[in-house]
C-alpha cells in the first residue's frame, strides 16, 4: 500500500514507522537507538519479542548515503513483514531488527545537496574536508588513514562515529542472539561475505555460500536478476573496518553485504522507476534468509 515510485526522504521513512507502529502496535514497535552526528533520531523497527529466547536477525542499509535502492529495500522489507506477519508462522520464531537509514546526516545531504554523498557528515579535524566512511569505522582490522578527503577515510579511531557505534551497541545488547547480519549497500548485485581485510575466506564461509546461492536463487526467480556470491576481499578489494567483517568478528554466524543493483549514470542513482522491480525480488531473497535462520535455530 505504500509508494515505491519514488525515493523516500528521510522524514518519509520515518513517518511511515511511526504509521505502522499504530496500526501494527501488536506485531511491530520502533526504538530510538541513538542520534546521528548532527543529532538525528537513528530509529529501529522490531519485529517480535525480544525476550532471549529466539534468534535475532539484523538488518541495516544507507550505512552510505547515495546508495538509495537500499533504505526503500529496507522499508519495503518491513512493510511485508508487517503486514503478512500472520501468514509467516516461520517468523515468528525469530526477532527482527531493521535500521533503514544508518547514516540519516548522510542521506539528507545526499536528497538536499549533493546526489553522490557517502560518508557521515562530521567534521574533520585540520581539514575542511567533511565526513567519515562508515564502513570504514569498525573495531575489526581497522586502520588509520591519512586523507580525511577520501571517500574511504576511515577515521581517527574506530567507533569514531556515532552511525558505526549504534550499530555496534546493536552487536552488544544481543551478544550471541545475532545469527544473521545483512548490510544493504549498493551496487553491483553481489552477495559479499567476509573477510574483507584480507584474500581469507571466514571459517563458516561455505555456511555463508549456502545462504548466498539461497538468496541469488530466490532473486533469480522473479526477473532474472543475477548476483555473485564469494569473499568480498577477492570480488570486490581490500579494505578495513567494515561491518560485515566486525559482525563476523563479534561471533554472528552469518554476516553479509549485499550490493544491490544499480543504474543510471553514477550506479549509485537508479532510476526511481526501477524501485519496484528491485525491492519485490531482493524480498524473495531476504525472506529466503529468514527461513535458513529459522530452519537452522
Ligand atoms: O566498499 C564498501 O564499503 C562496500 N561497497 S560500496 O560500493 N557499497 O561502498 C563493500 C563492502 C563489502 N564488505 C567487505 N569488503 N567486507
Ligand atoms: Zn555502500
Amino acid at each position: 500500500f505504500s509508494d515505491f515510485n519514488h525515493f523516500w526522504s528521510f522524514s518519509e521513512i520515518n513517518r511511515y514507522l511511526t504509521h505502522l507502529t499504530i496500526q501494527y502496535g501488536d506485531i511491530c514497535h520502533t526504538e530510538t537507538l541513538g542520534f546521528s552526528g548532527e543529532g538525528r533520531a537513528m530509529r529501529a523497527l522490531k519485529i517480535g519479542s525480544f525476550d532471549g529466547s529466539k534468534p535475532v536477525v539484523f538488518f541495516e542499509a544507507a550505512l552510505h548515503a547515495r546508495e538509495w535502492i537500499a533504505p526503500m529495500t529496507a522499508v519495503y522489507l518491513i512493510e511485508q513483514l508487517v503486514v503478512n506477519y500472520n501468514s509467516h508462522r516461520e517468523l515468528q520464531d525469530i526477532d527482527i531488527i531493521i535500521i533503514p537509514v544508518t547514516n540519516p546526516d548522510g542521506y539528507e545531504y545526499s536528497h538536499q545537496f549533493q546526489r553522490l554523498w557517502r560518508k557521515t557528515r562530521s567534521v574533520n579535524a585540520n581539514s575542511t574536508c567533511i565526513g567519515v566512511d562508515g564502513n570504514r569505522n569498525f573495531a575489526h582490522e581497522w586502520r588509520l588513514s591519512t586523507n580525511p578527503c577520501s571517500e574511504t577515510y576511515g577515521g581517527v579511531a574506530p567507533f569514531t562515529e556515532r552511525e558505526a557505534s549504534i550499530v555496534r551497541d546493536v552487536f552488544d545488547r544481543y551478544d550471541n542472539q545475532i545469527k544473521l547480519y545483512v548490510a544493504l549497500h549498493s551496487y553491483g548485485q553481489y552477495f559479499l561475505y567476509p573477510w574483507g581485510y584480507d584474500f581469507v575466506k571466514v571459517d563458516n564461509w561455505e555456511d555463508h555460500e549456502i545462504v548466498g546461492r539461497r538468496f541469488a536463487d530466490a532473486v533469480h526467480k522473479v526477473n532474472g536478476t543475477s548476483y555473485t556470491i564469494g569473499n568480498a576481499a577477492i570480488e570486490l578489494y581490500i579494505g578495513f573496518g567494515y561491518s560485515d567483517d566486525y559482525s563476523a568478528f563479534r561471533g554472528v554466524d552469518i554476516s553479509t553485504t549485499i550490493e544491490l543493483p544499480g543504474g543510471g549514470s553514477y550506479g549509485f542513482d537508479i532510476p526511481a522507476s526501477r524501485i519496484q522491480s528491485v525491492v519485490k525480488e531482493t524480498w524473495m531473497g531476504l525472506e529466503e534468509m529468514l527461513h535458513y535462520v529459522a530452519e537452522v535455530h
